[in-house]
């Protein structure tokens, strides 16, 4: 591999080391969240948890490795320790692990079968270690610190090749630790000794790579939705808060978005998101898996921007991947492949303005369609804006261009366009700024016998390894479904839409939807599109007891511009926001439902769209009344994780109660001394 020499042409700025190229090619990957949060149908686990929870009833290493190979995927990262401080196998510095489980009485280990079913089907391997403990009694002082080297020890040391070290950004909080149940803070910058702990990693696995927050190897995108900026640099320089040093969980990660056009470092962006809403497993979120078309998107806006995709897919209660979950991937992959597999640009002509003519067998415009990302073609180090002509025998369709540049001598592409042949003159139909590992442009289809691509901004000469023509096939999108103001049911989809409200999948015999419809329960309703004998994904959503007869009884204080009526329609994009400072959380809402019903459950819809963690609520609780004099509480706990993945947070009871009046409090924030609400479900 990127064996082609070329002293004519310099690399220009940070270059990738081989570690982070290999990291490149591996592109996309999975993540595997099990636990005992997989047992407890936590997202955080607080860490008193006991170690009897975790019992996989059919644990099946191989069934798991084979699913994300046929998806296309070359890597896996395990949750070796969550947050919980529950350890996947049997440390010899815990007690807390797998050992003490009753799965295959104690004599199991959860990292060994997994890391030998990649091995053996030949997929990377890497490991997740949190480095925030909340079991751990010694957390905060020194001596968590050595533990912490002790397990990256034997976790890099009795486990193979390792491809990948996850270090996650969160880091000290409320925890168990050891029976103390405390709120424990550690100095960010210093407590780890990051430096100290890089330096081993790569000393017991020199091909591993670093993600965290700053790299040093792969930083974080700074998102969990799915998807990268654009442009998206693999240049970065790391920032920290308030003029400090970055570190991992102390860095302004919003710049990891985008990185850096002229950033002092090549460290790369990893796209890291769920295919489902957690990223724990939990049966209740078996009807809410991605379909195939979001995760494409997905595929487009992490690996189509320059970025690695590690996609979460995190096994059942048996300890094997969910059949849901299976068949939105085994779809995805079918359109993946039926776009990718084939290069249309290899049937045509292909022309360069100008060609480096040091070693034309090198450098020739045909390793642009060859298919491999270690030949590339440059017009020579003079030229900084050359162009690409590609003829086709005939009128050809197509809606998705490729590009690549070779990475080992540097990001060198600051803007490029894309022309049609089109009534005898050239039509300009994309452009962007970066490319780095790839670029994927999609768009509506294109017909046209010519294509023509310009490099139309670089500081030196552009290199470029791969130049790609694709067609994706016609796929129906799957419809859309929501409670509109009226509390009616709308479903929007272009073709016959056929749908079902009792949990069951749709088909073409199912009842057709003609207009928005009444539908006084709450559940899940499920909906697909046909169209010329095709059919679409479906789509399931849960939908909250209608709303519009609630009345708000009181709220601890609101801010005019968003008062608190706001929760009770059915926008998620008007919030009520308490009042700054007048009152620090708690805050609280009450809501009179106006009939008497059995709650199952419900949702806490946080602000959407904006990319803020002020008023995002970490610690609620949920009291329920039926006369307003007598309150129970319903439930209390923490939406974990709620800063990096701000969706609607289902809370199921443990027994369904009656309530006309319910009053819910938000007791904790992640950022601000406000507290905001977009919306509140029940669920019946
Ligand atoms: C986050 C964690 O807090 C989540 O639980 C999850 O592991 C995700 C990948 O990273 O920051
Ligand atoms: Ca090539």
């Amino acid at each position: 591999m990127y064996k082609q020499k070329n002293d004519a042409i310099q690399p220009y700025g940070p270059i990738p080391s081989l570690r982070q190229l290999q990291w490149h090619e591996t592109e996309f990957y999975s993540f595997i969240h099990f636990s005992i949060n997989t047992f407890t149908d936590k997202e955080w686990g607080y860490g008193d948890e006991p170690a009897q929870r975790f019992n996989p009833s059919d644990f099946d290493a191989d069934q798991i490795v084979t699913t994300i190979k046929a998806a296309g995927m070359k890597g896996l990262i395990l949750t070796c320790k969550h947050h919980d401080g529950f350890c996947l196998w049997p440390s010899a510095y815990t007690e807390h692990s797998v050992k003490n489980s009753p799965w295959k009485n104690g004599s199991g280990d959860v990292v060994r079968l997994i890391s030998e079913a990649c091995h053996k089907h030949q997929i990377k391997f890497g490991v997740y270690l949190s480095p925030w403990d909340r079991n751990h009694s010694e957390y905060g002082k020194p001596a968590y610190v050595t533990y912490f080297k002790n397990q990256l020890t034997e976790l890099l040391t009795q486990y193979g090749d390792i491809f990948c070290l996850w270090l996650d950004g969160a880091n000290g909080g409320d925890g168990y630790y050891g029976g103390k149940s405390e709120v424990r803070a550690v100095d960010r910058l210093t407590y780890y000794g990051w430096t100290e702990i890089f330096e081993l990693a790569h000393e017991l696995q020199k091909n591993l790579v670093i993600f965290s927050d700053i790299g040093p190897d792969v930083r974080w995108i700074g998102n969990e939705a799915g998807w990268a900026g654009n442009p998206c640099w693999s240049r970065y320089t790391p920032k920290g808060i308030d003029g400090n040093p970055p570190a991992p969980g102390a860095v302004l990660s919003k710049e990891g978005i985008h990185g850096h056009r002229d950033g002092e470092f090549w460290i790369p962006a990893e796209v890291d998101v769920s295919i489902r809403p957690g990223w724990f497993y939990h049966a209740f979120e078996d009807s809410a898996v991605r379909t195939a078309e979001n995760l494409i998107e997905i595929y487009y806006e992490s690996i189509g921007r320059g970025c690695g995709l590690n996609l979460n897919i995190p096994p059942d209660r048996r300890g094997q991947i969910h059949q849901s979950d299976i068949d939105a991937l085994r779809k995805f992959q079918s359109i993946l492949d039926a776009t990718f597999s084939q290069n249309l640009a290899a049937n045509a002509t292909i022309k360069a303005d100008e060609t480096c003519e040091d070693d034309r067998n090198h450098f020739e415009v045909n390793n642009l369609v060859d298919g491999n990302a270690h030949t590339y073609w440059t017009a020579g180090p003079n030229v900084k804006h050359p162009e690409i002509t590609l003829q086709f025998p005939e009128k050809t369709e197509f809606n998705v261009i490729s590009l690549r540049e070779y990475l080992p001598l540097g990001q060198r592409v600051h803007g490029w366009a894309i022309d049609i042949w089109l009534d005898e003159k050239w039509v300009k139909f994309a452009e962007g700024e970066s490319i780095g590992n790839r670029h994927l442009w999609r768009g509506t289809l294109l017909n046209s016998h010519k294509i023509r691509l310009r490099i139309t901004d670089a500081p030196v000469c552009p290199v470029l390894s791969e130049f790609g023509v694709h067609k994706e096939p016609v796929v129906l999108k799957a419809p859309s479904i929501h409670r509109d103001s009226d509390d009616n049911i709308v479903i929007n989809g272009n073709g016959t839409i056929h749908y079902t409200l009792d949990g069951t999948s749709p088909g073409t015999d199912s009842p057709v939807y003609r207009s928005p419809f009444e539908y006084n329960l709450s559940g899940c309703i499920s909906a697909l599109v046909a169209d010329h004998g095709q059919t679409s994904e479906i789509t399931c959503k849960q939908i909250g007891y209608p709303k519009k007869k609630w009345t708000l009884c009181a709220a601890s204080s609101e801010n005019p511009e968003s008062p608190a009526r706001n929760v009770l329609d059915a926008s998620e994009n008007s919030i009520w926001a308490s009042m700054p400072y007048l009152q620090r959380e708690p805050q609280w809402i009450e809501i009179n439902m106006q009939e008497n019903l059995k709650l199952k459950g419900f949702s806490y819809i946080p602000r959407q769209g904006e990319n803020s963690a002020c008023g995002l609520i970490t610690h609620f609780l949920c009291e329920v009344s039926e006369d307003h004099e007598n309150w129970t509480t319903a439930a209390q706990g923490e939406f974990s994780n709620i800063e990096n993945n701000p969706i609607e947070q289902m809370v199921y009871f443990d027994k369904p109660e009656s309530a006309r009046y319910i009053r819910f409090t938000g007791l904790k924030v992640v950022e601000g001394d406000l507290v905001i609400v977009a919306g509140l479900n029940v669920f019946v």
